[in-house]
């Protein structure tokens, strides 16, 4: 276990805490490539290729005509039938065929792009290709020249092209990309395909995709693909972790730099109104920000979420020329602590009061969408939630961003669901399982709203391999990051509790009166109680409830409550948070409804159109249980910060946040 974050370091012993600090710091600069956002600077240029491609799907019995005909060396539309599919966007809902919404195997895109002439000309420019997400297998060509593939879902990948976009400037660039959304064993999520070989029942050839995981496997070119440039010598990748002493942030940065064997490099910190607040030379220090504007959660502060801007200049010289490469980071500068019975955030005691969401809407499936994200962001603050949990897999890295600026707290889950098959608990799924853990890492570790992983989401805990297995995972994952606790949400019902042990913070799913005791709402009080004290007995942690819920369908009315009705979710939660009421008072540090929104799930007997255990509909429109919610989670915010506040007297949400800025005490 790691006790940095266990110890609460009191904030006297400031040169014993600087010194853990910065070991944690080696640690976590293990990794060693980096995956900035692409940000256009002084020095970097970014182009989009969203839009309309050319798409084709391989029928063919085997899927792999793609690749036995070769189909990245020509124009795809000269190799047969193409069709128009946006990017980004799941291909599955875009058509009105049937077999390519649940089409299993390659499909191909194909764009070309022009490339800006001096791109080309300055052989001082990097270009690189960058895919924000594909999901699952990916495959990219430039040119008919393969330049890189990618195993999984949910995280970016990228590719060097100017020399290849160099080698002939006449020719236009075209871009290739092969994607395949087929779950193995050994895949994060896994799955497995079965061939269905009783010719009196099924057609030649026939096979099904199985799953184990309740929301639909889209798939497809998720999300941005970018072209962007650097300079030869280049700000590869940032690492900060912060901290503060009283008044003073302490911001703990390293810089790695690739292309330039010497360089020089300067690191400012500017506070929101671009006034400079500190500054550093060397490609690792610490940035102190006297009288620091700590990044606060949502509804924890009057002025929440505030962010620095890290600016990285490198100079560097190759003998023959000289780069300068810029790169702007937001920081905020916030510390994360867990003891047995809280979560701290900046020290004091944080309540996650929240959602767990999806990536899912109509038509788009899993496809990026500012309009959804932004409509999503209003609809959080509406409700009065302060965080949620990216389950079950990583979100767009603009999701983060957009929580570092509102202030909503993230806990990070990587890709680890519906592992349900002892075979994918083997050595081939593990070393899977670091590697994503290292991406994920790797790429989210910047950002102020993620204060704790996820490594998975209701593992098969009953199976022996689990315990080799989560024991390896947690502990790798700390030794990237040790500056955040670690979690996995584990079932209140699975007859073991492997992997418990190793985290530091218990989450816990549970659906009383919905799949066991279906109906019995009265079962509720008795069984999250026993829940709650089963867990904490066993292990003096403090306990998230990470799942909780019950489906709703939009319109359906019962009273007394019935299941499906609108009153039936209403009584669940209401019931649930009798219970949460009494026991966030000792050691339950969290509660997240199952679901934010209705999602769509794979066609079978308990779903009717998709996960309805949505708060809002999937066109974003409120159920009863919303208000229900939305009227806990203002109370709640109030009581926790000490406001005083009469949330009946303040049903409108404006006046509600008025008078919760007037009443709160400047930190
Ligand atoms: C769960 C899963 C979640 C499902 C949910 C449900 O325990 O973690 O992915 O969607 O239950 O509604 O069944």
């Amino acid at each position: 276990m790691n006790i940095w974050y266990k110890m609460v370091i009191p904030a006297r012993l400031g040169a014993f805490r600087v010194l853990c600090l910065f070991a944690v710091f080696e640690a976590v600069c293990l990794l060693d490539t980096g995956m900035l956002f692409p940000r256009e600077s002084s020095s970097r240029e970014v182009k989009e290729l969203n839009g309309r491609w050319d798409f084709r799907a391989d029928k063919s019995p085997n899927r792999n005509q793609g690749f036995e005909k070769a189909w990245y060396k020509s124009r795809l539309a000269e190799t047969g039938p193409v069709i128009d599919m946006p990017v980004p966007a799941s291909y599955n809902d875009i058509t009105q065929d049937a077999t390519l919404r649940d089409f299993i195997g390659w499909v191909w895109y194909e764009r070309e792009v022009v490339v800006p002439a001096r791109w080309i000309a300055d052989e001082g420019t990097r270009v690189v290709l960058r895919v924000g997400s594909a999901h699952y297998y990916s495959v990219v060509w430039m040119n008919g020249v393969k330049v890189t593939e990618h195993n999984g879902g949910h995280l970016p990948f990228e590719a060097e092209i100017g020399s290849l976009i160099r080698k002939d400037p006449t020719q236009p660039c075209r871009i290739t990309i092969a994607v395949n959304n087929t779950l193995t064993l050994d895949t994060l999520p896994p799955g497995n395909i079965q061939h269905m070989d009783d010719r009196t029942q099924y057609p030649d050839g026939y096979f099904v995709q199985n799953t184990y995981f309740d929301f639909f496997n889209y798939a497809g070119i998720h999300r941005s693909v970018l072209l962007y440039t650097t300079p030869k010598a280049y700000v590869d990748d940032i690492t900060v972790v912060t901290d503060f002493l009283d008044n003073t942030g302490l911001v703990y940065y390293k810089v790695s730099v690739q292309g330039a064997a010497t360089a020089t490099m300067k690191a400012t910190l500017m506070d929101q109104n671009a006034r400079c607040v500190a500054s550093s030379s060397g490609p690792s220090g610490v940035l102190k920000v006297v009288d620091v504007n700590l990044w606060w959660p949502y509804l924890m502060h009057e002025n929440p979420a505030y962010l620095y801007s890290m600016e990285v200049r490198l100079m560097a010289t190759d003998g023959r020329s000289t780069y300068e490469d810029v790169y702007t980071l937001p920081v905020g500068i916030r510390t994360v602590n867990v003891t047995s019975t809280q979560f701290l955030i900046n020290n004091k005691p944080f309540y996650f009061h929240g959602v767990n969401k999806h990536e899912d809407s109509d038509i788009r499936g899993k496809g990026f969408d500012w309009p959804l994200i932004v409509k999503d962001f209003n609809l959080l603050k509406w409700l009065g939630a302060n965080s949620f949990r990216t389950s079950h897999y990583p979100y767009a890295e603009e999701i983060l961003q957009m929580c570092d600026r509102h202030g909503i707290v993230v806990i990070d889950e990587c890709p680890g669901v519906g592992i349900a098959d002892s075979r994918s608990f083997g050595n081939s799924s593990l070393a899977h399982h670091l590697a994503v853990m290292d991406e994920l890492v790797h790429r989210d570790k910047n950002h102020a709203s993620v204060v704790m992983w996820s490594v998975a989401n209701e593992p098969a805990t009953e199976m022996p391999p689990a315990d080799f297995y989560f024991k390896t995972l947690i502990t790798h994952t700390k030794v990237l990051d040790p500056t955040r606790p670690v979690t996995f949400a584990t079932r209140t019902d699975y007859a073991s509790d492997r992997g418990a042990p190793y985290v530091d913070v218990i989450c816990v799913n549970s659906y009383f009166s919905w799949y066991y005791d279906p109906g019995h709402l009265e079962v509720i009080p008795i069984q999250l109680k026993t829940q709650f004290e089963n867990w904490y007995g066993k292990y003096q942690k403090p306990i998230i409830q990470s799942e909780y819920g019950a489906d709703a369908v939009a319109g359906l009315h019962s009273d007394p409550p019935v299941m499906f009705s609108e009153e039936y979710q209403k009584a669940v939660l209401q019931s649930y948070h009798n219970v949460l009421d009494q026991k966030r008072k000792q050691y339950v540090i969290g509660e997240l409804i199952w679901n934010f929104a209705d999602f769509m799930t794979v066609q079978g007997i308990f779903r009717v159109l998709g996960n309805k255990k949505g708060i809002f509909t999937r066109e974003r429109q409120p159920k009863a249980a919303a208000f229900i919610l939305k009227e806990r989670y203002w109370r709640l915010a109030n009581e926790q910060n000490r406001l005083g506040l009469n949330t009946s007297a303040h049903s409108d949400t404006r006046q509600l946040v008025h008078a919760f800025q007037d009443s709160l005490d400047p930190m």
